[in-house]
C-alpha cells in the first residue's frame, strides 16, 4: 500500500525537518503538534525553531500546498511520533508524551496503517506503544496479536541527525529499520525511501531502540574519557590538548574533546535509559555520566580559586571584579540553550559571585530566564575590554577569531582549549 498521507506527530527539532522532507517529495503531510502556537507559525509558512535550510523547505511545502499543521491528528496512511522523551526524578525515562501521542492517533487508525515510533526510547517501548494502540482499538489487529498479516504495521525508527545539519544529515544517514515484523520493517523502509539517499538497515525493534541509546552513550563515554583526562592533566601540569593531539596521532587512537560538561537533551539524557533498565550492569555508562555531570563544579572550583589570586595581585574588592563567561549554548555555532553545561557553569558563577557576571553568546537576543536576574548579556569587544575574569565555555568560530594580543587578561579558564 502506498503511503498518499503522511502524519507527524510533534513537531520540534526532529518532527519538522523529517515532516518538511516528505513535502518536499509531493506527499501530502499533516503535521502535528499540542502547540498552537507552532502550529500557526508553521501554517504562515515559517518556523518556530533554528535550523540550516528548514525555513526554505517549510516555507515551499506550505505554500504549495503539501504540508500543513494541526492541535490534533487526523486520519493519514502513516503516522510517525516524534515527541520528546525526557527523564523524570532518578533519572528514570519518561514516556508520557510517547504515550499521550500514541492514544491521540488511535481513534483516526484504520486498517493499512503504518505506525513509526521515532522517539529515543527504552527498549520495548515499540511494543508498549503497540499494546497502547491494541486497547484503543479492539477492532483491529496488530503485530503482537496477528503477525505478519496484522491490520497495523508498527515500527522502531531512530533519528541520527546532528543538531545544526540537519537536514542534510536526515537525507544521507544510513537509517536503522526496527519493524515488528518483516513486513512492519519493509513497509517502514518504503516510507523512508521517499527521501533517503543513505540506506535503510532492518533489524527488530528492540535492537534498533538500544541502538540509538548505544550510540549516544558511545559517544557520552568517549567524552568522559576525554574530561577525564582534561582533570588528570590538570592536576600533573600536563596541556590536555596538547596531549590528546600527540595521542590521537597513534593510528587507533581518536579522543575526543573535554569541555565544561556534556549538554543538549540527547547525550547528556540517553545513556541515563541504560541505566534505568540496567543499573547493576551499566557501570561503566553510569559513572561515564557521572563524570560528566560533574564537570561544571570543577570548573566552579577553577574559577573561585582564579578570583581568590587575582583579588590577591590586584588588591581589588570581589564586588568589583568583573567575570566573562564567553558562551551559553550546549555546543559550538548553534543558539539552543538546552541542558547546557555553560548555562550551568554561568548560574553557579553568577548565584556565588559578589562583583558582576556577564555572558557572551552572539547566537541569542535574551538570556534563558535562570540567567536573567543575575547575569548581564555584554558585546564580545565589552567583554574584551573591561572584564578580570574570562571563562571560555563554548568554542563558537566568533571566538577563536579573536586574535590573541586583544585578550590581555591574566585570569582565564579555558574549558575549550580555544585561546591556548
Ligand atoms: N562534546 C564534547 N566533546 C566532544 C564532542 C562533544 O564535550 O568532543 C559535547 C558538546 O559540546 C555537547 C555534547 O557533547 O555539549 C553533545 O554534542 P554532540 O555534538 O556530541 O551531539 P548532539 O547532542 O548535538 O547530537 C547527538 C548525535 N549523536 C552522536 O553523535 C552519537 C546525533 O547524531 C544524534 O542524532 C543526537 O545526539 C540525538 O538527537 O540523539
Amino acid at each position: 500500500m502506498s503511503f498518499e498521507t503522511i502524519s507527524v506527530i510533534g513537531l520540534g527539532y526532529i518532527g519538522l525537518p523529517t515532516a518538511a522532507a516528505f513535502a518536499s517529495c509531493h506527499k501530502k503531510v499533516i503535521g502535528v503538534d499540542i502547540n498552537q502556537h507552532a502550529v500557526d507559525i508553521i501554517n504562515q509558512g515559517a518556523i518556530h525553531i533554528v535550523e540550516p535550510d528548514l525555513d526554505v523547505l517549510v516555507k515551499q511545502g506550505v505554500e504549495n500546498g503539501f504540508l500543513r499543521a494541526v492541535t490534533t491528528p487526523q486520519a493519514a496512511d502513516a503516522f510517525l511520533i516524534a515527541v520528546p522523551t525526557p527523564f523524570k526524578e532518578q533519572h528514570q525515562p519518561d514516556l508520557i508524551f510517547v504515550e499521550r501521542a500514541a492514544r491521540s492517533l488511535a481513534p483516526v487508525l484504520k486498517k493499512g496503517d503504518l505506525v513509526i515510533l521515532e522517539s529515543t526510547s527504552p527498549v520495548g517501548t515499540t511494543e508498549q506503544v503497540a499494546e497502547w494502540l491494541a486497547q484503543m482499538r479492539p477492532d483491529l489487529t496488530f503485530p503482537q496479536q496477528a503477525g505478519e498479516s496484522s491490520d497495523i504495521n508498527i515500527a522502531y525508527c531512530p533519528e541520527r541527525v546532528l543538531p545544526g545539519k540537519v537536514m542534510v544529515e536526515l537525507m544521507k544517514n544510513d537509517r536503522v529499520i526496527g519493524g515488528m515484523t518483516s513486513v512492519c520493517s519493509q513497509r517502514a523502509c518504503a516510507l523512508y525511501n521517499l527521501f533517503l539517499q543513505g540506506e535503510c538497515i532492518i533489524t527488530n525493534s528492540r535492537t534498533a531502540e538500544m541502538c540509538k541509546l548505544t550510540e549516544n552513550s558511545f559517544r557520552d563515554v568517549n567524552i568522559a574519557f576525554a574530561n577525564e583526562l582534561s582533570l588528570i592533566c590538570d592536576a600533573q601540569g600536563i596541556d590536555v590538548w596538547e596531549l590528546i593531539r600527540l595521542a590521537n596521532r597513534h593510528p587507533r587512537v581518536n579522543i575526543l574533546q573535554p569541555g565544561p560538561g556534556v549538554g543538549g537533551h540527547c547525550i547528556a539524557v540517553d545513556p541515563w535509559f541504560i541505566v534505568a533498565q540496567n543499573p547493576d550492569l551499566a557501570r561503566l555508562i553510569h559513572t561515564a555520566r557521572d563524570v560528566n555531570d560533574s564537570k561544571p563544579f570543577w570548573v566552579m572550583d577553577k574559577v573561585k580559586a582564579a578570583l581568590a589570586d587575582c583579588l590577591t595581585v590586584s588588591g581589588k574588592r570581589a564586588a568589583d571584579i568583573k567575570i566573562a563567561c564567553f558562551g551559553l549554548a550546549f555546543k559550538s555555532n548553534i543558539d539552543d540553550l538546552r541542558e547546557s553545561p555553560a548555562v550551568e557553569v554561568t548560574k553557579l558563577i553568577a548565584d556565588w559571585h559578589a562583583g558582576e557576571t556577564w555572558a557572551v553568546e552572539p547566537n541569542v537576543q535574551k538570556l534563558p530566564t535562570s540567567l536573567a536576574k543575575k547575569v548581564i548579556l555584554k558585546g564580545l569587544t565589552e567583554a574584551l575590554e573591561h572584564a578580570d575574569l574570562l571563562v571560555m565555555l563554548v568554542d563558537h568560530t566568533d571566538f577563536k577569531l579573536i586574535p590573541r594580543d586583544q585578550i590581555t587578561q591574566k585570569w582565564i579558564i579555558d574549558t575549550k582549549g580555544v585561546w591556548q
